[in-house]
């Protein structure tokens, strides 16, 4: 059955995806912006804002525009939006902009990559904002372990649990699918390509992630809600939750040997710290706050420190996390995790996704406000190399082939059609970039790249491209020529853009997402013809993102 017939077009859809979001907001209670006020009024320079409309301006700040602006509005991806203009900012303040520049702003979005908001935000809506964003951002409130403990729930204790699955299926090749505006998470039995179930994660869930045995899928959202999903019931079952935080992107559990499902990492955006949790009940062990000074030495205190990527070594007892806003990879030891040993090792701004290289040994991340990847010697603990790619790199975890050039580390890149190709293995060109190719079409907006070790293939998206064919294809290069030897439109029936790959545990089909259209689905192709293998489009299917695969990301294998 197909998702909905509703007769709009990708602006329409746009829309829709709004009201999701705010239909989702009743689970999002414990948000900063939730939390306002009893004060009065709010003047600054002639603004007036009452309490209620500062409520209102705050929720939409936060779904729309904390993830680029920064929660304090402080700036990151996207410059500050403070009312007067912070020392050290070539940017003005927003009194300077006034309320008809802001409206040009929203309305329009910017060249720079800011989206239009006019026809998604209502004309009350961005005349609200016009105001809000020249009064001063309201506090965030603490939050500690008190607050973390509080909401903790265990639903069902360990040793209430299965000790072996209670089924016959194999879980290496379960898929987790996120239904992002749904604040929900699906099941897939990928032998079978049936759904098991459909579960209640959380408003806006970003990414999952599996524990090291492979039984446990963990999820984590904009509300920075931990949900902890046991696989070996017939039906898989939600067995503790926990809020980290007020938003956040990432989760990540211990994976070196003798740690296995032990401890889980949360990453927060709001507040920025690290959390430290039992693995196996979401009880909060400790948390770490991550402001502190900028990369580059100047002194700089950054307050607003969030934490993106996460990633787990295979080889030592550490989680590489990425604290964006400061440019510092923070290597984590968690063998004593109430009390938890750090590295910062310096590199670049802002530190968004990244992922391994084919060893493992090394870690890859986009600095995408400086259009550089930097290289990390996990082991080591070492800033290996920073390398100027192109505008804007996002690779997610990028992806790792192998032709005559060597053993390449792929990413694409949001503000230019470009991919590049960085040499990972020594030898003449190691860190540097030994190819550039361009996808169909002008212009960026690429956020995903996949290939798996046993296919010819390498798979990219274009999602946030303008142009409505660009955004609703995948280019599929092949891995020895890295010439193009596909552009897939979407299946018929199946409408919006496409977004992130997965591969099955075999590694001969690729999942892809369509979201934010007429009729999402999930697309099935087989990776050796390129032929639709099945889509997946029943009325439970809501704007598929992510997609992972249980095998594949207890392994990081990409
Ligand atoms: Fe993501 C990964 C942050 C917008 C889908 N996203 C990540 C990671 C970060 C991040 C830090 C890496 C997590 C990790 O590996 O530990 N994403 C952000 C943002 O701040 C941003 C720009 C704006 C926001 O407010 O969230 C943003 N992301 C998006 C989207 O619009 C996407 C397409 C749909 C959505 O969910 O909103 C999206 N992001 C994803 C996905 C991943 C991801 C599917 C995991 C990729 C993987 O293969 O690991």
């Amino acid at each position: 059955m197909k998702f909905s017939k509703l007769n709009l077009n990708l602006l329409g859809a746009l829309v829709i995806a709004s009201i999701l979001f705010v239909s989702c907001k009743s689970d999002k209670k414990d948000d900063p912006y939730a939390k306002k006020t009893e004060t009065t009024d709010v003047a600054t320079d002639g603004i007036v804002i009452t309490d209620a409309e500062m409520e209102q301006g705050s929720a939409i700040f936060f779904d729309r525009c904390a993830g680029c602006h920064g929660s304090s509005r402080k700036g990151a991806t996207g410059p500050h939006l403070l009312p007067v203009k912070p020392e050290g900012s070539d940017k003005p303040g927003t009194l300077e902009f006034g309320a008809d520049g802001l409206k040009a702003f929203i309305v329009n979005g910017t060249a720079a990559g800011m989206p239009e908001w006019g026809g998604i935000l209502t004309d009350q809506e961005i005349e609200l904002m016009t105001r809000f964003l020249q009064v001063d951002p309201p506090p965030i409130p603490p939050y500690g372990m008190d607050e973390m403990t509080a909401s903790w729930n265990l639903i069902i204790p360990v040793v209430d649990r299965p000790t072996k699955p209670q089924h016959n299926r194999n879980i290496d090749n379960y898929f987790g699918v996120i239904m992002r505006d749904a604040g929900k998470v699906a099941i897939i039995d990928g032998d079978t390509k049936k759904q098991l179930a459909v579960l209640k994660t959380g408003f806006a869930v970003h990414i999952l992630r599996t524990s090291a045995s492979g039984r446990y899928i963990y999820s984590v959202g904009r509300d920075g809600r931990i949900t902890m999903i046991d696989t070996y019931p017939d039906v898989p079952t939600i067995v503790a939750e926990v809020k980290g935080g007020f938003d956040s992107r990432s989760v990540e559990v211990s994976k070196f040997k003798g740690f296995e499902d032990k401890y889980l990492v949360f990453g927060g955006y709001s507040p920025s710290h690290i959390a430290i949790l039992d693995a196996q009940t979401l009880e909060p062990l400790s948390i770490t706050p991550t402001a502190g000074n900028a990369c580059d030495g100047d002194k700089e205190f950054i307050e607003e420190a969030r934490v993106a990527a996460i990633v787990a070594s295979h080889t030592d007892p550490v989680w590489i996390c990425n604290i964006k806003e400061r440019g510092i990879v923070a290597i984590v030891d968690y063998t004593d995790p109430r009390n938890p040993a750090i590295t910062e090792i310096p590199a670049a701004r802002f530190l968004h996704d990244g992922g391994f290289d084919s060893t493992g040994h090394y870690f890859l991340v986009a600095a995408n406000a400086s259009n550089k990847i930097v290289v990390i010697d996990v082991p080591n603990k070492k800033l290996v190399a920073i390398i100027e790619t192109g505008n804007m790199p996002h690779p997610g975890r990028g992806t790792n082939i192998k032709n005559d050039l060597g053993n390449l580390w792929v990413t694409s890149h949001l503000g230019e059609n470009k991919l590049s190709f960085i040499k990972t293995n020594p030898g003449e060109g190691q860190w540097t970039v030994v190819k550039e190719v361009k996808a169909t079409g002008n212009g960026g907006g690429a956020l995903f790249v996949k290939s798996h070790p046993k296919s010819k293939h390498l798979w990219v998206d274009r999602t946030l491209n303008p142009n409505a064919e660009l955004n609703s294809t995948v280019d599929v290069f092949d891995i020895k020529t890295l010439e193009l030897k596909a552009n897939l439109k979407a299946p018929e029936g199946v409408d919006g853009r496409a977004v992130h790959f997965e591969y099955n545990k075999a590694g001969n089909e690729v999942w892809v997402s369509y979201f934010m259209g007429e009729n999402s689905a999930i697309v099935i192709y087989d990776d050796k013809t390129l032929k639709v293998k099945q889509v997946i489009q029943e009325d439970w299917v809501e704007n598929p993102t992510g997609k992972f695969n249980v095998y594949n990301t207890t392994h990081d294998i990409y």
